[in-house]
């Protein structure tokens, strides 16, 4: 098929001149000489949007032609980054743009600089969903993304005096260039109200929802375009509003407040994402925002999407719907209910058909980061939805007690209502249920699914269990990041890579190459002064590009032990400042650290204030001559990420093994050629394997002797009495080294370490400090410490999401990549 001329705009510098002068004067209505940076920014992002139009159209046109099966991928979250890069790398435009733009006398950075991030994400899950579905344009699969566009995104992380204060994420302020709303295709969603039974034609007893209030989502459409593949699919994120703006009665009467209540309250639905990445709080807005975009979603599936005469029960050929954790399990009840009683189907019917259409990925291993929902709440607001999964449960544990006949103990661990505290719906147990398969995200987090988390249900459902690896789109984390490496990377071994990454492998001999070696280190120390200048002008943060850089990014949380980190920092300090290391035998070192808090998480939040005290300590003590650096700056997010990772050479991935799923930044660094220091955890594992133990950090307990520790009763107080670099660490926090001589500032972290540690921070401390100083004879070798980080980059082809998502169409969804409608 060939595009539509007239959709199709021109591919020379004066055709996109003339495109954007037309979109700051008809688009945004001033003139060059008026025109803001952000009129500027805006005109650029919809003369970018016309080059990918027609290849929407046309993926759209032709998927309503062909019906191939398709994926949904439901996710609460997708913390996409900023737009305008990406769009301009898929169009393959930049160099167009940047030549009309000079013509212009404007520089493409400071526009670039205008777009303020889709934050709509917490941190790993979100930023895998974004990476998931470029691959899934990138591979051509028929597919969509539903979500939520949450007006107010992650949090905006400010520090005052060092402690971490929110601000609203006012993502949409400026106007938002790449959404398409079309509130005439809007959805009602429906809650509350209660249930009742009747007699139906066929004098069967059937159940009804009435329901007792309701609210619409109006779908926002946003590009999702593949690598120069001629293919854009969508991502469908769903906005509340009221049934009635406001009701002009109250209005008149002089009730100003009270006639817009009903408004305000439906909007509250998509008004802000909620910043707990682990803990859930069982809070009802945050199930609103659950059944809201799920529901909106199905009800798009299936009367618009699917064409008009579908026959449902062919539905499984159809699509796959793949939920994100647990967010969108309640999706399983919904669809039950769409088709026992608004389209009349049979129990039976309709259960064989939801088994066969949804799957679920788990990115957890903590128990109370399982999501449960009390039966009191979930009954309130969606009382059908109930009745409906309690039939599902008394149906399976009738099985559960056929296949385990007198043991009433297993049938009390695998029911979906979970008596205890209080009666509530285990959502990671329904998701089991129904699924047809159930994925962790990496080797050792399926492994420790199948045999701890569901041991049950994978003992009774043998098949169902897979493993899915997770992996971070290669465009958006090298080709676009890294311009650079990635010159020399196409220079080296062609094109291919950045869609095959496997291909990456081609580069290992080069590691033995003396001039490629040389270039390699040159570009590293490129990226790190690009970064230098960054945090200069970002947070007024001053480092070293000389400086090793030695990196921890990702969300707080004890489990992933920041606090680790910073006991081998004020180690460092103190051998230093105690005499005992001369200053000059240090490696000069820039720790960077970049993690936001759940603002309800005092622990977390106190730690965040730790490490900028130590920061503050020791970036002006005069003894450590400037050569340990501590940088911290505030807000991380995935465009920070973008210059971050490509500046790194020492990644940290320490969480306590057992605990981290997966990880995703542990896969950036090693493609961007850091070294990891890490634990045998998540895709760590994997990542070792894959590069090899001569290129990569190990140290830490294992998961299995993680377990016998705890299991025998573990007490962090005999390691802090054992050894005596841990206590004089632990001592300077204590006696307020940090905190002006404060003893009671941090007084909760060191009592914490001290008789509880649930992560087992001190029993890994010294096994850690052993491994810095194996960190520090390698990177004496500088050549020696490119070498390793060239063959980082060789073996880690794996982790593109690209594979990722091969792996899902062959193990889960069993669909296709089909032909791309046109290249
Ligand atoms: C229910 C609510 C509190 C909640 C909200 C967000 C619970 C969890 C989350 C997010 C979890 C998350 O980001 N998990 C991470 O998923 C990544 C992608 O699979 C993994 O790499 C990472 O190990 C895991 O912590």
């Amino acid at each position: 098929e060939s595009l539509d001329p007239i959709t199709v705009p021109d591919r020379t510098v004066e055709g996109f001149v003339q495109e954007f002068l037309r979109e700051l004067h008809f688009g945004q209505g001033v003139d060059m000489s008026r025109a803001s940076t952000n009129d500027k920014y805006l005109a650029l992002a919809r003369t970018v949007r016309h080059h990918l139009m027609s290849r929407w159209m046309q993926t759209l046109r032709h998927q309503g032609q062909v019906q191939a099966k398709s994926v949904a991928y439901l996710s609460a979250e997708f913390l996409l980054g900023r737009q305008l890069d990406n769009a301009l790398l898929a169009a393959d435009i930049d160099g167009i743009v940047t030549e009309g733009l000079t013509s212009l006398g404007i520089d493409l950075d400071d526009l670039r600089q205008a777009e303020q991030e889709p934050g709509l994400g917490n941190g790993g899950l979100g930023r895998l969903a974004a990476c998931f579905i470029d691959s899934l344009a990138t591979l051509s699969v028929p597919s969509i993304g539903y979500g939520i566009r949450y007006e107010y995104g992650i949090f905006r992380q400010t520090f005052v005096d060092g402690w971490q204060v929110e601000q609203p994420d006012t993502w949409l302020e400026l106007g938002s260039p790449w959404e398409f709303p079309h509130p005439e295709a809007a959805v009602k969603v429906n809650f509350g109200g209660s249930t009742e039974t009747y007699i139906d034609d066929d004098g069967n007893a059937r159940s009804r929802w009435l329901p007792g209030w309701s609210v619409i989502g109006v779908p926002y459409n946003y590009m999702v375009p593949g690598y120069r593949n001629g293919r854009v699919n969508t991502l469908r994120l769903w906005s509340a509003r009221a049934e009635k703006s406001f009701d002009l009665q109250i209005f008149n009467s002089g009730d100003y407040a009270d006639a817009v209540r009903a408004q305000t309250f439906a909007e509250n639905i998509s008004k802000v994402l909620y910043p707990e990445d682990s803990t859930p709080q069982g809070k009802e807005l945050r199930l609103q925002q659950q059944y809201f975009f799920v529901a909106c979603s199905l009800a798009d599936f299936l009367d618009n999407v699917l064409p008009g005469d579908f026959d449902l029960t062919k539905l499984p050929d159809r699509i796959v719907f793949q939920l994100n954790d647990t967010h969108p399990v309640i999706a399983i009840p919904e669809l039950m209910r769409l088709l026992v009683d608004d389209r009349g189907w049979s129990w039976e019917d309709a259960w064989a058909v939801t088994q066969q259409v949804f799957a679920y990925t788990c990115h957890t291993l903590l128990p109370e980061a399982l999501e449960v929902w009390s039966v009191d709440l979930l009954g309130r607001l969606l009382p059908r939805h109930l009745e409906i999964i309690y039939r599902i449960n008394d149906e399976f544990l009738a099985q559960v007690r056929k296949a385990y006949p007198d043991d009433e103990l297993r049938v009390r661990r695998m029911s979906i209502i979970a008596e205890f505290p209080e009666r509530a719906v285990r959502m990671a147990f329904l998701a089991t249920v129904a699924g047809a398969k159930v994925n962790g995200v990496a080797e050792l987090h399926s492994q420790l699914l199948r045999d701890k988390v569901l041991n049950d249900f994978s003992a009774y459902f043998p098949d169902k269990f897979t493993n899915v690896t997770n992996g971070v789109t290669p465009r958006r984390f090298v080709r676009m990041s890294n311009p650079a490496l990635s010159g020399l990377i196409t220079e080296a071994i062609g094109e291919g890579w950045v869609t095959d990454l496997g291909r990456l492998r081609e580069l290992e001999p080069l590691a033995d190459d003396a001039e490629f070696r040389r270039r390699f280190a040159e570009i590293k120390r490129g990226n790190k002064t690009r970064l230098v200048d960054l945090l200069a002008a970002r947070d007024g943060i001053e480092i070293s590009p000389d400086a090793m850089l030695d990196v921890m990014v990702k969300r707080l949380h004890e489990y992933k032990r920041q606090m680790l980190k910073l006991l081998h920092v004020i180690t460092l300090y103190d051998r230093v400042t105690s005499g005992e290391l001369p200053i000059d035998q240090v490696t000069p070192r820039t720790f960077a650290f970049g993690a936001k808090a759940a603002p309800g998480y005092k622990m977390a939040k106190q730690i965040i204030g730790l490490i900028n005290a130590v920061g503050r300590t020791i970036n002006t003590d005069p003894a450590l001559e400037r050569r340990l650096r501590v940088a911290f700056p505030a807000n991380y997010n995935v465009t920070l990420a973008e210059t971050l990772v490509p500046a790194a050479d020492l990644s940290e991935q320490i969480s306590l093994a057992g605990k981290e799923a997966s990880g995703t930044g542990n896969m950036k660094f090693a493609l961007n050629g850091a070294l990891t220091i890490g634990t045998d955890d998540g895709a760590n594992v994997e990542i070792r394997q894959l590069v090899g133990d001569d290129h990569f950090f190990l140290f830490g307990l294992t998961e299995p002797e993680v377990a016998d520790i705890v299991d025998a009763g573990y007490r962090p107080s005999t390691y802090y009495a054992a050894n005596p670099t841990l206590r004089r660490a632990l001592d300077h926090i204590a006696h307020g080294t940090f905190s002006g001589g404060d003893q009671r500032v941090f007084e909760p972290v060191v009592s914490n370490l001290l008789h509880e540690d649930r992560f087992l921070v001190l029993a890994d401390f010294q096994s850690y400090i052993d491994a810095q100083d194996r960190v520090e004879k390698a990177y004496a070798d500088q050549d020696g410490w490119t070498r390793s980080a060239v063959l980082n980059v060789a073996r880690s082809g794996f982790f593109s999401s690209d594979r990722s998502i091969k792996d899902y169409l062959d193990r889960i969804w069993h669909a296709e990549p089909v032909a791309p409608p046109f290249v």
